[in-house]
């Protein structure tokens, strides 16, 4: 189904650097595969970084006859490059070799799977940006090249670009906000699920949304990744408030297999929630492509709470660093509650779950966000998730409000009006009803307007 499953980016050798300990490849080696390489050998060192080339000068040569060794094709190295060291190193490996940062990776697994406008825009603008100080590097070595500017100035050329992709997805990201501004208007509360990558949170937001098929959700509503398509769908399918409204949100055991937010519709508590699961973050980027996937920090930034996913059963080392990095962006982008969901715990024992929640406590304790108490779930099994509703719901704006109306056929619509935007009781006694409701502040404003036009008070 996924294009990425086509990709062969060839055989690969694994490099990698830390000035402090062993390097752990784990992590780079997925994201690898995730680019669709098939990874051959690794190369590791612990030891400060060497300007010329990142590894120390006998590391790269290693590194050069490991490529030469296994016939491999590329060369992943676990970490960014300068233009200068990205030069250097690629001038050590055999020729036709095809170097790799982990930046470059992730860029590359972007822009394999990504479907609609909005995210082939960003990841166009991410490599672009990414390329533009290696393209000033370049032009600057030929400068004295005459023939090279007769060709026209690629950085020029760049940064026009650049500016073009900027300005459209100011557009897109306009059409998004002014979606999410109506949803608000029609009552709904508005939940990202944000984390790391392979965290958990697609299985979640299948977990939490209505069944597809029921009426509140809006089955017919055009997918996701394959909605979009032409570069040029400037509105990204939004013509319809809700053509962005997913039926489905893939799972899968790999990194990054979620490259574009989707949104589903959730009813908790009788609250009509629309929940957007976001793209995953990953340890070491450049800030830099991190704003460039601005579609996942607006639905961040602008949501009523975050439900913060973290993978439960990793070791605390790596849960720790996850959540370090899951938090950093939250600090800078969230405005609303966090809710810190600790994901995965059937994998782990009643300690063990435990451990994972106090490591969870400690990192967040130190951030500064304004988090609740994390919730322990399983969202493959659905353990915990009640607990979570709760947890929602006491974290969403809420205002209650009382009403009495004369029973009439209209106060019977906004019965019903108010039945579909939060949690109503009714209470019924001769000529009057009364109505007691709690939803969103707005949703409550506008119940004490209409019960006011019915007479009521
Ligand atoms: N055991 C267990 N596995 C889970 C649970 N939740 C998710 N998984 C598995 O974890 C893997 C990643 O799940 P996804 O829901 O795709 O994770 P994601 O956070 O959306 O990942 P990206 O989209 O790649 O950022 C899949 O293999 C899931 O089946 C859980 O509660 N328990
Ligand atoms: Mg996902």
């Amino acid at each position: 189904m996924n294009t990425r499953d086509r990709l062969t980016g060839g055989r690969a050798v694994i490099a990698a650097r830390d000035a402090d300990t062993t390097p752990d490849t784990t992590e780079i080696r997925r994201l690898a595969a995730a680019a669709g390489y098939d990874v051959v050998g690794e190369v590791t060192q612990r030891r400060a970084e060497d300007l010329r080339y990142n590894l120390g000068t006998g590391k790269t040569k290693e590194l050069a006859a490991a490529v030469s060794d296994a016939d491999a094709d590329a060369v992943v190295f676990d970490g960014s490059l300068s233009p200068g060291q990205y030069a250097d190193l690629l001038g050590v490996l055999p020729t036709g070799t095809t170097l790799v940062d982990r930046y470059r990776l992730v860029l590359d697994i972007f822009a394999e799977g990504a479907g609609s406008a909005a995210a082939r825009t960003q990841v166009r603008l991410a490599t672009l940006r990414y390329e533009l100080p290696r393209l000033e590097r370049m032009e600057g070595e030929s400068a004295l090249n005459r023939a090279f500017f007769e060709k026209g100035s690629p950085v020029l050329d760049a940064k026009r670009r650049i500016d073009a992709l900027e300005a459209k997805l100011a557009d897109l990201t306009d059409a998004a906000a002014d979606r999410r501004r109506k949803r608000r208007e029609e009552g709904f509360d508005l939940v990202a699920l944000a984390g790391y990558t392979n965290a958990g949170k697609s299985t979640l937001l299948r977990r939490l949304a209505d069944d597809l098929d029921s009426p509140e959700s809006d089955g017919d509503a055009g997918g996701d990744g394959d909605a979009g398509g032409d570069d040029d769908d400037a509105a990204g399918g939004g013509e319809s408030d809700h053509a962005d409204l997913a039926t489905t949100a893939s799972v899968e055991d790999r990194l990054f297999e979620t490259l574009e937010t989707t949104t589903r519709r959730a009813t908790v508590d009788g609250r009509r929630v629309l929940l957007t699961d976001t793209v995953g973050l990953v340890a070491d980027l450049p800030h830099d492509i991190v704003r460039s996937f601005s579609a996942t920090l607006d639905e961040i930034g602008t949501s009523d709470v975050v439900l913060a996913v973290v993978d439960a059963s990793a070791d605390a080392e790596t849960l720790e660093r996850r959540l370090a990095t899951t938090v950093d962006v939250l600090a800078a982008d969230a405005s609303g509650p966090v809710i810190p969901v600790v994901n995965k715990v059937d994998r782990l024992d009643a300690d063990q779950r435990a451990a994972a929640l106090e490591t969870v406590e400690t990192v967040l304790a130190a951030a500064e966000v304004d988090t609740r108490d994390p919730v322990a779930v399983s969202a493959r099994d659905g353990d915990g998730c009640d607990a979570l509703r709760t947890a929602l719901i006491d974290a969403l704006p809420s205002e209650m409000a009382e009403f009495v109306v004369p029973n009439s056929g209209e106060t019977q619509a906004l019965v019903s009006w108010l039945h579909e935007r939060g949690d109503t009781a009714v209470t019924y006694s001769g000529e009057t009803v009364e109505i007691r409701f709690s939803g969103r502040p707005a949703v409550v404003e506008e119940a004490r307007r209409r019960a006011g036009n019915l007479g009521g008070s």
